[in-house]
């Protein structure tokens, strides 16, 4: 007898694909920058996609999230002022109104029907969307950063991955930018993509920031829908070292997979990752 079955499948590098049962497609268009799906799947819950790439599920999310917020907001000794440029699905905003001394954070997001999308289907995720201290800006990350002076203690690039609109959040010019944008003792963090495809990225990024910031560091974590589920976070920061955390600090807030503990030891790299930063 002959059996239907729907499956996602994203084509992480030439030879590698990676694929999960899709027990009903929810939503599928073309915006204006990019195609965007939302599956239903058996193993993680709800799927938002781009381009064919996964984004956020319902069941890792909170992995994803939390690691690229809560650590350089628990670097700085006092943010009050963050921006996230991407994220328009609102995970990285959760996590950070989680800190009680942040008085507002900026959502920078160029795709405006990524927001809407995250409002209609997942709606623990946007959660923080409609927070008072929320500002959600539709435009373009990289015109924001040039425009900005020292308004932020802490930047979250959530961005997409390096195609298409999100080539730009990559380069040189950008990061010079996000050091102008930042305070004097500002920090930022960005998505570096995995050490097992995209060394050279995760390298040359590295090297740039290093030649923008006084203290520059990696840390990973594992986020099993994405590429090899090992990923990798890039910091540059003018004053504070992430990697230098009170193991022992109580979190004022609840979280799944980050602890203070874990902070510390996502700077303990893997030998053949430490290479590629090596001066
Ligand atoms: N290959 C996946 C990289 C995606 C990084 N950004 C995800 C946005 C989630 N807020």
């Amino acid at each position: 007898m002959a059996k239907l079955e729907l499956w996602y499948t994203e084509d992480q590098t030439e030879n590698q694909r990676f694929s999960c049962r899709v027990t009903r497609t929810l939503h599928s268009e073309q915006t204006p920058f990019q195609k965007l799906d939302v599956f239903e799947t058996a193993q993680w819950g709800r799927m938002l996609t781009l381009d064919g790439l996964v984004m956020t599920t319902d069941r890792d999310e909170f992995v994803y999230h939390e690691m690229i917020t809560h650590v350089p907001l628990c670097t700085h000794p006092n943010p009050e002022y963050v921006a996230v440029i991407g994220g328009g699905d609102g995970g990285a905003i959760r996590e950070i109104l989680k800190h009680p001394g942040v008085k507002k954070a900026t959502l920078i997001e160029i795709d405006e029907r990524v927001i809407e999308a995250s409002r209609r289907f997942f709606p623990a995720i946007s959660s923080g969307l409609s927070d008072p201290r929320v500002e959600i800006r539709v435009e373009d990350g990289i015109n924001h950063v040039a425009e900005v002076k020292g308004r932020y203690d802490v930047i979250i690039v959530d961005s997409t991955d390096p195609i298409g609109p999100a080539v730009g959040l990559f380069a040189k010019e950008f990061y010079q930018n996000v050091f102008a944008a930042l305070r004097e003792d500002g920090l930022f963090v960005a998505q570096t993509e995995s050490p097992f495809y995209h060394a050279d990225l995760i390298r040359n990024t590295f090297a740039t920031v290093s030649g923008i910031f006084p203290v520059t560091r990696l840390y990973l974590a594992t986020i099993p829908t994405y590429p090899s589920g090992l990923w990798s976070f890039t910091v540059g920061s003018k004053k504070y070292d992430p990697a230098v955390v009170n193991p022992d600090r109580k979190l004022p807030f609840a979280t799944r997979y980050y602890t203070p503990e874990l902070h510390r030891g996502a700077f303990a790299l893997p030998q053949f990752v430490a290479e590629l930063i090596k001066k």
